[in-house]
């Protein structure tokens, strides 16, 4: 569902006695209008001029659309607000991602750590979400947040786990599927491989750095740094 505001500005009519004393007839003859229905449609009289109505009149994220002379401003699709003020993205309450057709962006936390549990909490008190690592587009932009805070050889929890049915890897804050022979795994010894059964969370770990990133289960009660998703 997304909100339409739509808002009517009637356009001062300037009707400006010309019959003054001090009129002269060269300023009678540089008007174009004296009402709006002297104009096309999608123009008004403004100032005696035949003008585009919607000129600096709605603010961001919004159209302008003129019908009979008169402007309308409204927020575009996905958005919500006053559109002569501006408009933001509309964010829907309960679902992920918040936001339709919005941005996805990932936070490196450094500072603390934490166990996966306690990371998942973390990320949600901050309106955002345990990352979920969908594409090797998206581990990319992870290994480079990674690389600016100067951290080398790091574990960082992801939102990746197979609680629910052993062996069968979700992002838990999507829903969606992590397959096991996702090339995001990390090989050398291959991944995920429930060492000692014991390890049902997934990380985005940067094991050696010939191996480069790449993401491992390990035991979901361990403490290490952690990665938000949120969308802007
Ligand atoms: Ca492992």
């Amino acid at each position: 569902m997304h909100f339409l505001i739509v808002c009517f500005v009637l356009v001062t009519q300037v009707v400006t006695s010309i019959a003054t004393n001090n009129t002269t007839a060269d300023t009678v003859r540089q008007w174009e209008c004296t009402a709006h229905d002297q104009c096309p449609s999608t123009k008004a009289c403004v100032q005696g001029l035949c003008s585009d109505p919607c000129v600096d009149l709605c603010g961001d994220n919004t159209t302008c659309t003129v019908n009979l002379h008169l402007p309308a401003c409204a927020c575009n699709h996905g958005h919500t607000g006053n559109p002569f003020v501006g408009c933001s993205l509309q964010v829907v309450p309960g679902t992920w991602p918040p936001i339709p057709r919005g941005k996805k962006q990932f936070y490196v936390e450094i500072s603390k750590t934490a166990d996966w549990h306690e990371a998942f909490m973390i990320c949600l008190r901050n309106n955002s979400r345990l990352a979920s690592v969908e594409s090797a587009e998206e581990l990319e932009a992870i290994r480079h947040l990674i690389r600016l805070t100067g951290r080398r050889l790091g574990q960082f929890w992801t939102s990746g786990s197979d609680y629910g049915y052993e062996g069968h890897y979700v992002w838990a804050s999507t829903g969606t599927w992590l397959p096991s022979s996702s090339d995001m795994w990390l090989q050398d010894p291959h991944q995920p491989d429930n060492w000692q059964n014991n390890e049902h969370c997934v990380e985005v770990w940067e094991r050696f750095t010939h191996q480069g990133y790449g993401l491992n289960d390990r035991p979901c009660q361990d403490k290490i740094y952690y990665i938000c998703e949120y969308y802007s």
